[in-house]
């Protein structure tokens, strides 16, 4: 019989994008649960266009359950994986909470498909949205060409502050529409917003008609935690442990769709006909290169699709061996629920 798959943070920005990808790709699971914390238990949602019951997040909530997948924060992920596991299910979780434990794998599809099977503790994480919005491509250049170095800089999307990250944004621009007084004098984004919304916000300065070089929590040395994500998750995923990285991550006026300038260094010379080559064969990858026509990928035509996209492809002039290019994928789509589905489409069609 058909697999049972678990939804956990039905509700949440991620988990509404999971709903949607779970009922458009192919339907190999038999009952689908829905579960999210007792807050929001009991409200009724679609998924494979029939109305389903949330249920709240409980021991027996598992029992039957093939795949768990988790969308929920770190520390609910702590507590909550372990007893998924323990109850039988396959879990897949999106956190941070197991993505560095040597007995969890970390698993991007395209780029290192055969670690999903080896879990001992019945956990398979799935990468950052920053990290993922890139590695199809990135996976596939290092594949033929020997990555070295990554040095990027990325423009990451509100959403993915979550839900509360969009209404933001979406509350500052509405806060200051029709002003056209506004981003002319320091601080007058500022002080326009403190009489208008409330001062607690998930962005530590505004994020309307400004960026913010900042994301996720305060790490040793002045790092934020989403720029040692970034480097730590991309050695596990490319199996690279000595990869050189260093990242500065920002967050911009985008809804969704994470984009990152990325500087790559390869152990040869690799020319930009090589990348779109590789780059064009690879079938989760969209090669959008003619800046004479203005082709490049931007979040705008990004949003809400699958694929990861490559624009601005150059060969660095003053780095022998090093690519510079522009990547742009949905956070919200492969950078979180599409890519949990396809760990767990994954696991189920070769092991069930
Ligand atoms: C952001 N990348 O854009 C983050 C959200 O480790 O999964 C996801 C944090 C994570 O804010």
């Amino acid at each position: 019989s058909k697999p049972t798959l678990a939804l956990v943070g039905a509700t949440g920005a991620v988990g509404t994008v999971m709903r949607e990808i779970v009922s458009s790709r192919a339907d190999i699971y038999g009952e689908i649960r829905l579960v999210a914390s007792a807050r929001s238990a009991g409200k009724v949602l679609p998924v494979r266009g029939e109305d389903v019951v949330v249920r709240a997040l409980t021991p027996e909530v598992f029992d039957g359950v093939d795949v768990a997948i988790f969308d929920v924060p770190d520390e609910v992920s702590a507590e909550w994986v372990p007893i998924a596991a323990a109850r039988g299910a396959i879990v897949i979780d999106k956190s941070g909470t197991f993505r560095m434990n040597p007995q969890v794998p970390l698993v991007v599809p395209e780029v290192n498909p055969g670690d999903a099977a080896n879990r001992p503790l019945g956990i398979v994480s799935t990468p950052n949205c920053t990290t993922l919005s890139m590695m199809a491509a990135i996976g596939a250049l290092h594949a033929e060409y020997g990555l070295r170095e990554l040095v990027v800089a990325s423009y990451q999307a509100v959403s993915g502050a979550g839900v509360a990250g969009s209404a933001r944004l979406y509350d500052e621009i509405e806060a200051l529409a029709g002003d056209r007084t506004i981003g002319q004098t320091a601080g007058d984004v500022r002080k326009a917003l403190q009489n208008k919304l409330p001062e607690e916000s998930p962005f530590p300065a505004p994020v309307a008609f400004n960026v913010v070089p900042w994301a996720g929590s305060l790490k040793e040395d002045g790092w934020a935690s989403e720029e040692l994500k970034l480097r730590n998750e991309s050695r596990k995923i490319l199996g690279i442990p000595d990869l050189k990285v260093s990242a500065t991550c920002v967050r911009v006026p985008v809804i969704t769709t994470h984009s990152l300038a990325v500087h790559a260094t390869f152990a040869g010379e690799i020319t930009v006909a090589d990348a779109h080559r590789i780059l064009n064969a690879a079938p989760t990858v969209v090669v959008m290169d003619d800046p004479a026509n203005h082709v490049y990928p931007t979040p705008a035509d990004v949003v809400g699709t699958d694929p990861t996209y490559v624009g601005r492809v150059r060969q660095a002039i003053d780095f022998p061996n090093t690519l510079d290019l522009f990547v742009c994928g949905d956070n919200l789509r492969k950078g979180a629920a599409l890519n949990a589905a396809e760990i767990a489409e994954l696991i189920v069609t070769t092991e069930f």
